[in-house]
């Protein structure tokens, strides 16, 4: 490629239309660039795969041309060349007119959404005015349903060079009105051609969107997932440190043999693209055909073409695709499906969701959550999909929805952990009903273990940990020593009360000189289970393992203590023994005890109050 280029950020503008229209004849004499650079190409004067040019319009805009072929055989190589279109020239020839791959290539065209474009007729030198009127009618009338409807249609003859001015200026003009490409911030690269240069190594082409590139940038090839590096960048045959989304360029990567690349994959910003092997879709089809459930069909997306299988859902122009290759892709980016033999479009759509589950086939409700992501609530219905929790990074990283969206979300957040208002509701319905059952089973114990209701809740231990003080601090649960219960929840000694009665009797018959612990246990027929509720409902205070109080015996105890202490400045066992009247054993576990919760301190014999 030669000539030398001015500008920056500009539109790619492809060409459409039926085999020997003119297509590559009139690239060749607006831009001077032969589009046709193959060999074969050049033997058959026929154009079979993509080719390109650009041209700079009086503006001083450039625009990258790409020129497709227009023989019916060769469409899947046209539908490579038309991801990442700005405008159309619809290319017809004023002698032949409207044929079939007119109509089909603007259906293609009206289902991957191209809105900017011009009918450009072709060969007009060949027929008279008359004709020409026929034939413009013609055109506006095969675009009037599509995406173009509307569009001019501009009279050109490349023989003889009429009508290529004020078909310029109306580009220009059309130029003018249609946005650039945005950028996203995730540069990618649809790979649609690949080749070697010596000296330079491997070299991919492509129609670069939703990110800038520069030399020297780290990314992802895709779907094989292997890094490679931008070694040097050109567009419109120059070298360029950085090329602006919606450039055709050139990339010289380092890192990859050209063996390892082939048309359909891409390059793109690590992290930015999923890639899959199953995705929900919104999906068009033209009228007069039917998308059958279970059809195998060739899924064209960017430059890739993949084999995949039409899931109808629910409701009309909703399916799930299988593909059977992964594809590097993004929500939002369009496709076409076509049927493999004979060769024909079936239809046109959006990916929607790039990680869906699968869907039984008339699951109303998936289909009513790829209506909500497909208007916009992508991280909302992501969200859903995680009723164990999501992090907010996750989270983006699973839709690619932008960060701003984080906070417009309706999530019940626990730390770093989202939920769906759903999934939430269900979390604290879960542990109420496992609780609840829990303490029906377990009438003695206080609360379940943390570790087994996390378990039971089928948490992860971060999430559970972040979790629960929430659900704690909505008053579904309480926390305490390790167990988790019901608010409500007491221990409740039920059909064991008996026994706790006769062990409580036991010990208040001597109230400080109760029989052993052991023996009163086996006296009553109280197990440790029993003593252990008693002692969590206050009831009975263990003072050492063989010697508990009754707990009106215990308080009592404990203010004759303080009282002689009071008195008389400390107290021995001794005296406490003479005191209470009890016996040494007790007294002493008594005081023991006292010390250890640092109520009293022993000074030699005696106890002083701490
Ligand atoms: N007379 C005349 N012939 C043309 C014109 N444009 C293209 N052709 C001829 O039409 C044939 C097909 O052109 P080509 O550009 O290869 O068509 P494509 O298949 O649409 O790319 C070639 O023989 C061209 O010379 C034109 O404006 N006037
Ligand atoms: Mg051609």
């Amino acid at each position: 490629m030669t000539g030398h280029v001015v500008g920056t950020a500009g539109h790619v503008v492809g060409t459409a239309g039926h085999i020997d229209h003119g297509k590559s004849t009139l690239i060749r004499a607006l831009t001077g660039i032969d589009p046709d650079r193959l060999a074969e190409e050049k033997r058959r004067g026929m154009t079979i795969d993509l080719g390109f040019a650009h041209l700079a319009l009086p503006s001083g805009r450039v625009a990258a041309i790409v020129d497709v072929p227009g023989h019916a055989r060769f469409v899947h190589n046209m539908l490579a060349g038309v991801h990442g279109l700005d405008a159309v020239l619809l290319v017809v020839a004023a002698d032949e007119g409207v044929m079939p791959q007119t109509r089909e290539h603007l259906e293609i065209v009206d289902l991957l959404q191209v809105r900017s474009g011009l009918a450009v007729l072709t060969k007009a030198d060949l027929v008279d005015p008359d004709w020409l009127e026929l034939v413009t009618a013609e055109v506006k009338e095969a675009l009037k349903d599509s995406s173009l409807a509307g569009a001019d249609v501009v009279p050109v003859s490349a023989a003889t060079g009429v009508g290529l001015e004020q078909l310029v200026a109306r580009l220009d003009a059309l130029l003018e009105g249609t946005p650039v490409r945005p950028d996203r911030g995730r540069a990618r690269l649809p790979v649609d051609r690949v080749f070697t240069i010596a000296g330079f190594g491997t070299v991919v082409t492509g129609t670069l969107v939703d990110g800038a590139l520069a030399a020297g940038d780290e990314l992802e090839l895709l779907p094989a997932g292997r890094r490679v590096r931008v070694r040097g960048l050109q567009r419109h045959g120059e070298q360029v440190e950085r090329a602006d989304p919606g450039s055709r360029v050139a990339v010289n990567v380092a890192g990859v043999e050209r063996d390892e690349l082939r048309r359909g994959d891409v390059l793109a910003v690590p992290g930015t693209l999923t890639v899959t092997r199953r995705a929900d879709a919104r999906v068009r089809v033209p009228s007069g055909r039917a998308l059958r459930h279970g059809e195998h069909v060739l899924l064209h997306a960017g430059t890739a073409e993949v084999p995949a299988r039409v899931i109808e859902l629910e409701g009309e122009g909703w399916v799930q695709l299988y593909l059977d290759r992964p594809l590097a892709a993004a929500p939002g980016d369009r496709f076409v499906l076509r049927l493999p033999s004979p060769p024909r479009t079936l239809a046109g759509g959006e990916l929607v969701d790039l990680s869906p589950r699968k869907h039984a086939r008339h699951d109303a409700a998936a289909v009513a959550s790829l209506e909500r992501r497909a208007a916009g609530e992508v991280l909302q219905e992501e969200l859903a999909k995680y009723p164990r929790g999501i992090t907010a990074e996750a989270l983006l990283r699973a839709s690619l929805a932008p960060e701003a969206g984080i906070e417009r979300l309706d999530a019940r957040r626990a730390g770093r952990w989202l939920f769906s208002p759903a999934a939430w509701e269900s979390l604290r319905r879960r542990a109420q009903t496992i609780l609840a059952g829990y303490h029906r089973a377990q009438p003695l114990r206080p609360g379940m273990p943390r570790e087994e209701l996390q378990s039971r809740l089928g948490l992860q231990p971060a999430v559970f940990a972040a979790a629960l003080p929430e659900l704690g601090g909505e008053g579904v649960v309480v926390e305490r020593d390790g167990v988790v219960a019901l608010p409500g929840h007491a221990v409740d000694l039920g059909s064991s009360s008996g026994a706790a009665a006769r062990l409580l009797e036991l010990l208040a018959a001597e109230p400080f000189a109760p029989p052993s612990l052991p023996e009163a246990m086996r006296d009553a027929a109280a197990g440790p289970e029993i003593v252990r509720a008693l002692e969590r409902g206050g009831d009975l205070v263990r003072l050492s393992p063989d010697v508990a109080f009754t707990r009106d015996a215990y308080e009592r105890a404990v203010a004759v203590v303080r009282e002689v202490i009071a008195a008389e400045g400390d107290v021995t066992v001794a005296g406490l023994r003479d005191r209470l009247g009890a016996s040494r054993r007790p007294v002493l576990a008594l005081l023991e005890h006292l010390d250890s919760a640092r109520v009293t301190r022993r000074v030699g014999d005696a106890r002083v109050l701490r």
